[in-house]
């Protein structure tokens, strides 16, 4: 019975967010044919679009301390003709990259405001950190 209640919940969820929907796509086809972007847009591609990056190079990561906003994708990208991966000093570990050739990316989007420390598992002496946090 509890089960049959849920499930009636999450289809009312459904029936109030389907026009919803349906809006976001008529005011975005109508902000396309005005030239003018409706804030609520412009605020969803905002967000979208933070990303920063870390080269890895020489056996470093640079920067080697890096603040980003919450929300912000951080992308690795392995300059060195040898592997190295990108692999979180926490545990449990938040993220883990595989070995990285060269020119291959990572990247890991940081939400939680915190100090983020990682090092490469292939050369453990190779470590740097995110630092997360309200602008
Ligand atoms: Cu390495």
């Amino acid at each position: 019975m509890k089960s049959l209640y849920k499930t009636m919940r999450v289809r009312h969820l459904f029936v109030m967010m389907g026009p919803l929907l349906i809006l976001g796509v008529v005011q975005a086809k109508a902000a396309d044919s005005q030239g003018t972007m409706p804030q609520s847009a412009a605020a969803t591609s905002q967000t979208a679009a933070m990303s920063a990056k870390v080269e890895i190079e020489n056996f470093d990561f640079t920067p080697m301390t890096m603040t980003v906003s919450p929300g912000t994708t951080v992308v690795w990208t392995n300059h060195d003709d040898i592997p190295h991966t990108v692999v979180s000093a926490d545990e449990p570990k938040l993220f883990k990259s595989p070995p990285l050739d060269t020119d291959d990316t990572y990247s890991f989007t940081f939400q939680k405001p915190g100090t983020y420390k990682y090092f490469c598992s292939v050369h453990p002496k190779m470590v740097a950190m995110i630092v997360v946090k309200e602008k």
